[in-house]
């Protein structure tokens, strides 16, 4: 109850974020160009950027298909490559067949088994989360020169790696998308990668996606009644934002499709892509696999989910 009230209660994490300047002071500069009157620990969310406009990023306001032909860094790719790349605005995803080599799946691989098994993996629940702190391995493959240069391109700006996540077993969430999570103003300045770290079959808990769904509305807090107040979050469960989500969804037509990927394969996301985890049928089989977050260098940072400002932790890149 008092732990609840404690979570519910926005200026106890901002006496928190208060110690965490380094990590927040990225934000400043972006609450000053946007006119939003904020310090660096204060909550956050979506109401704040009420009756602003949200410029939309190259590849939501113009096609994929047009624009990226025109594109230098577009045209050294391989046919295969451009040719996956296409489809990224009318879709939301693209899926890049076999991006990394069978050594460097099966690297990664061990060096997430040496992370567990050296007790330096920090596990939350079933993710080993942010091992981009932790591992040179991961941090290389997360930001891979390569993949950073088509996340650069089909988002039309500079990236910066945030966040990594390791599963050894599916996820099993439901469908939601990450602009809920991680988010942005500008909406839509984040972007996934999934990276197949084995075979995926419907045994063992691929990933599912609804095809088209980023051209939806942004959902925020406010529209299941859940913005909550100056002092407090909203009272919803996280369960609630899921129904939501499910509303949605029957109110649509979007295809729903399964990811059967091959080891080495990477699908990219848009923010506002809906997606999930399809059950893990086969207890008996694992289900590896690297998901990696990349905010845009010049979008305020967030998370809509708890309204905190979004900690930062410079990486430490080997030489
Ligand atoms: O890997 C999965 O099953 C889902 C991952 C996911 O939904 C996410 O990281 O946002």
């Amino acid at each position: 109850m008092i732990s609840q009230f404690i979570r519910k209660f926005k200026p106890s994490y901002e006496l928190y974020n208060l110690f965490k300047r380094s990590e927040l002071e990225h934000n400043i500069e972006k609450y000053k160009k946007y006119g939003i009157h904020k310090k660096y620990y204060s909550s956050v969310s979506s109401n704040d950027f009420i009756g602003l406009e949200s410029p939309l990023n190259i590849h939501d306001k113009f096609n994929t298909r047009d624009t990226l032909p025109k594109e230098p860094s577009f045209q050294n790719l391989s046919k295969q490559r451009q040719e996956e790349l296409l489809p990224w605005s009318d879709r939301g995803y693209i899926i890049l067949k076999r991006f990394f080599s069978p050594d460097r799946v099966q690297q990664i691989n061990d060096e997430v088994r040496r992370l567990d098994q050296s007790n330096k993996a920090r596990w939350v629940g079933n993710k080993m989360m942010f091992a981009i702190h932790y591992s040179d391995i991961m941090l290389k493959a997360s930001a891979d020169p390569e993949l950073m240069r088509i996340i650069n391109l089909i988002m039309g700006k500079k990236m910066d790696l945030f966040q990594s996540i390791n599963f050894l077993t599916g996820s099993e969430q439901r469908t939601h998308s990450d602009s809920y999570h991680m988010s942005t103003f500008p909406y839509g300045n984040i972007i996934a990668a999934w990276i197949a770290l084995e075979k995926t079959t419907d045994q063992n808990g691929p990933l599912h996606y609804y095809e088209g769904s980023h051209k939806l509305p942004y959902l925020v807090n406010r529209d299941f009644g859940n913005a909550g107040t100056n002092l407090f979050l909203g009272k919803k469960q996280y369960s609630d934002y899921e129904d939501k989500i499910e509303d949605v969804l029957a109110e649509h037509n979007f295809e729903r499709k399964i990811l059967l990927a091959e080891p080495g394969d990477v699908l990219l996301w848009h923010s506002n892509l809906l997606h999930g985890g399809e059950p893990h049928h086969d207890k008996s089989l694992t289900r590896k696999s690297l998901v990696t977050h990349y905010y845009a260098e010049d979008a305020i940072c967030y998370h809509e989910v708890s309204q905190r400002p979004t900690l930062k932790r410079p990486l430490d890149f080997p030489q």
